[in-house]
């Protein structure tokens, strides 16, 4: 009898797209022409099949979540990229916000006793805010709590941090990971493409910096995050080259855990003029991504920003991880238009929505060992998702 993957291989008329999926059959890695390829002629249903039939060779249907919360020690930011809504220049900073080592650190004490495993913190890059000051807030943290996962800062934090500190991205890492920084979050690299970079984000963090600071973690055995931000002034091609850069720095370090497409948000930014993508050019992102990056364990959909609904629904298109329960503690997306105005969401909530579209929730570490299987656990709270 036929496979699914067989079906698809027949059924496909272009002969190019046929090519396609003969090689997701044979484990085969896709080219560069082939993704453009995928994104200009490849239709939702076939490309969400590929997806979905990679996903579940890999992971058959556990979809991971994990209990997490963020802290955002500060919106003031001495860049200016036109996409965001969140950053208040420096030059207005009475109008943002600034958090000391002891409000951040009462944060993480209201989770004392709370079955928590990892901060995210991640924010603007405040000039007062140097090195020396968040190594004394991870140092505090772990000291206060040692088995709380610390995943912090994005490359463009980390390069401004280690050059006001005149330290070597080596030496910076190092000493950050020393006083118990665990791994890093996969902000801050946009698009890399320089044509686009320079419109959007240019004064921040290059594409070479942004991998080396990676690479760096990777080489000392921390693990790290890689985003895409999508779906505004980019062309397929700088999709697919954004990949490529990632994919060969993972051919040669293993170091990345997961790939997280971040979809564009208009509201309130000086890119407001640009349409958002539509679900549907979505849905084929994370599906294209999840056969182009062969060599990434994992890809989120991160649901504060696409929404719960757009989440449950990426499931069918590659998608194995929807981050954690967050408890409303990011202002990122909110400020940039998403529907999710308070994100929080309990374990039972995520939960349901991973069973209600027959996938296996499994509570995962930032890691991705488990901490809990779910499959036969039920929750009657079906109705608290609506
Ligand atoms: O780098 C800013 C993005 C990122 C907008 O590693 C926007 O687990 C859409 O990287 N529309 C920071 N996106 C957040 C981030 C992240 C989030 C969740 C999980 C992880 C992880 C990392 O937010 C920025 C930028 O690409 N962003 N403004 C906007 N208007
Ligand atoms: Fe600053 Fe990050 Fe906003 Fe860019 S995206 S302006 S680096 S806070």
């Amino acid at each position: 009898m036929n496979s699914s993957i067989d079906i698809l291989i027949s059924s496909a008329q272009d002969k190019d797209l046929k090519a396609i999926a003969e090689k997701v059959k044979n484990q085969e890695r896709i080219t560069d022409a082939e993704g453009v390829l995928l994104f200009e002629k490849g239709d939702l249903s076939f490309v969400g099949a590929l997806a979905n039939f990679i996903r579940e060779r890999l992971h058959g249907d556990t979809t991971y979540f994990n209990r997490n919360f963020h802290i955002e020690p500060t919106n003031v930011c001495v860049f200016s990229c036109k996409f965001c809504s969140y950053s208040k220049l420096y030059a207005h900073k009475e109008e943002g916000w600034e958090l000391s080592i002891d409000q951040m650190l009462d944060i993480v004490k209201s989770y004392d006793g709370k079955p928590i495993t990892e901060v995210h913190i991640v924010g603007g890059v405040h000039p007062k805010m140097n090195l020396e000051y968040f190594v004394e807030l991870i140092t505090k943290i772990k000291n206060h709590r040692p088995d709380l996962h610390i995943k912090a800062f994005t490359a463009v934090e980390l390069d401004y941090m280690f050059r006001k500190a005149k330290m070597t991205t080596e030496e910076g890492m190092k000493y950050l990971h020393s006083v118990g920084l665990d791994s890093l979050p996969g902000g801050g690299a946009e698009i890399f493409h320089p044509e686009i970079r320079e419109q959007i984000a240019g004064d921040k963090v290059d594409a070479a910096g942004w991998l080396k600071i990676h690479e760096t973690a990777h080489n000392l055995g921390m693990h790290t995050n890689a985003t895409m931000l999508y779906g505004h002034v980019e062309k397929y091609e700088h999709r697919i080259d954004h990949m490529r850069r990632l994919r060969d720095l993972q051919d040669k370090t293993k170091g990345f855990n997961t790939f997280i497409p971040l979809k564009f948000r208009n509201h309130d930014n000086e890119m407001s003029h640009v349409p958002e993508s539509t679900i549907t050019e979505d849905m084929r992102l994370y599906a294209i991504a999840r056969i182009y990056l062969d060599n990434f364990p994992h890809l989120k959909a991160y649901w504060p920003m696409l929404g719960r609904d757009n989440a449950q629904l990426s499931l069918a298109f590659g998608v194995n991880d929807i981050d954690g329960t967050i408890d409303d503690s990011t202002k990122i997306y909110s400020m940039a238009g998403s529907e999710e105005q308070k994100p929080a969401m309990s374990t039972e909530q995520l939960v349901t929505l991973i069973k209600q579209v027959k996938r296996r929730p499994v509570e995962r570490d930032t890691l991705y060992n488990i901490v809990k299987d779910y499959s036969d656990i039920s929750f009657s709270d079906v109705a608290t998702l609506n």
